[in-house]
């Protein structure tokens, strides 16, 4: 295997003018930089997003932007790496923080890219999704998978805020990225699924053969159950990591094709070192304090702040005082493209 390639530079000019001028360029220059050798050179950065910082300025947005003139008043989470104004946090992930304030409508629409909302403030929020009303609780993880309607609206009395993680830039990468717009959904007049369905974990209505399953069949996991789950787990599991995968109720699979969420427990003191993997994260903080050391760089963080690391990263999270996060990854989509991977540290 050769060492180093041939440059660009060491070529004729007259040649290379006449591969430009043929719509043609030459590989090797170029290999390193799509197949780097080892392991995938990440040009994402780890990101660190205060909420006391971000906060202000998304409520200086409620004041100067309607949401009639935003449609969805978001403040994106932008890649370091990338700079400003990038519209995503890792290679597949945006980020965005969304403000709504009492008695403001988002109107209806449907997109190819699927998001989902972590709840960070306020009570009264509430999402449509092909007219199943799911409240907004903090820490409660709300679908709105690819093309299925969803609004939102406010019945509460201060603002509320959500964290969107969509996987909207692969949709953009592969200019599949679009949406339609309707007007708001009647709600049917029933709790969601969660409450209904799926109120017990190893339950699922019974079905005569054949009877078709919603694809997906519960789009809101309250945080009360995923806080008990993790400390029940925490308290019986030994020394593992105490962690839950969000997942579907009548398949087990992942609840979205390409994004993956995570819920981890961190016991006061406790000192995590999770193997290296294929996956980019963005972690947010639902309560607690602690510290996170991402390739070399020390992110100290608490409620309601978000950070991220590049895939292969090494991370060691620390946590002061007892801590929950929840983790945002590509695991699904890697493991359907069949190259998820971990190394051992
Ligand atoms: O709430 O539907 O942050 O469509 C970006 C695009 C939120 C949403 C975002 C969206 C939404």
């Amino acid at each position: 295997m050769a060492e180093t390639l041939g440059t660009l530079e060491e070529l004729p000019l007259d040649y290379r003018e006449a591969m430009t001028a043929a719509g043609v360029a030459p590989l090797w220059p170029m290999m390193r930089n799509v197949l780097p050798h080892g392991a995938p050179k990440p040009v994402t950065k780890p990101g660190f997003w205060s909420y006391e910082a971000v906060r202000p300025l998304l409520v200086r947005a409620g004041e100067l932007t309607p949401v009639e003139k935003a449609e969805r008043r978001v403040l994106v989470l932008s890649d370091p790496g990338r700079g400003a104004g990038a519209m995503l946090a890792t290679p597949s992930i945006y980020i965005g923080l969304q403000l709504l304030l009492p008695g403001e409508t988002a109107p209806a629409h449907r997109h190819t890219p699927s998001a989902a909302r972590i709840i960070v403030e306020g009570k009264g929020g509430f999402t449509v999704v092909d007219g199943e009303k799911l409240p907004m609780e903090v820490g409660d993880l709300v679908l709105t998978p690819g093309g299925e309607w969803h609004d939102h609206g406010h019945e509460g009395t201060e603002p509320v805020v959500w964290l969107d993680a969509l996987d909207l830039p692969l949709f953009v990468y592969l200019e599949g990225s679009y949406a339609e717009e309707a007007p708001l959904q009647a709600q049917r007049n029933r709790p969601d699924a969660s409450q209904v369905e799926y109120l017990a974990s190893g339950l699922a209505p019974a079905r005569g053969r054949g009877a078709q399953v919603r694809r997906y069949p519960m789009m809101r996991y309250p945080w009360v159950r995923t806080e008990a789950a993790l400390r029940e787990m925490a308290k019986w599991g030994g020394e593992d990591p105490v962690e839950a995968d969000f997942v579907n109720p009548e398949t087990g699979e992942d609840v979205l094709p390409i994004m993956g969420f995570t819920a981890m427990m961190l016991r006061e003191g406790e000192t995590l070192r999770p193997p290296l993997v294929s996956s980019a994260s963005v972690f947010h903080v639902v309560k607690g304090h602690g510290t996170s050391r991402i390739n070399g760089e020390t992110i100290a963080w608490g409620p309601k702040d978000t950070f991220s690391a590049p895939c292969f990263a090494e991370i060691d999270h620390h946590a002061g005082e007892e801590a929950f996060l929840m983790r945002v990854h590509d695991r699904p989509l890697q493991e359907k493209l069949r190259f998820y991977e971990e190394r051992a540290r």
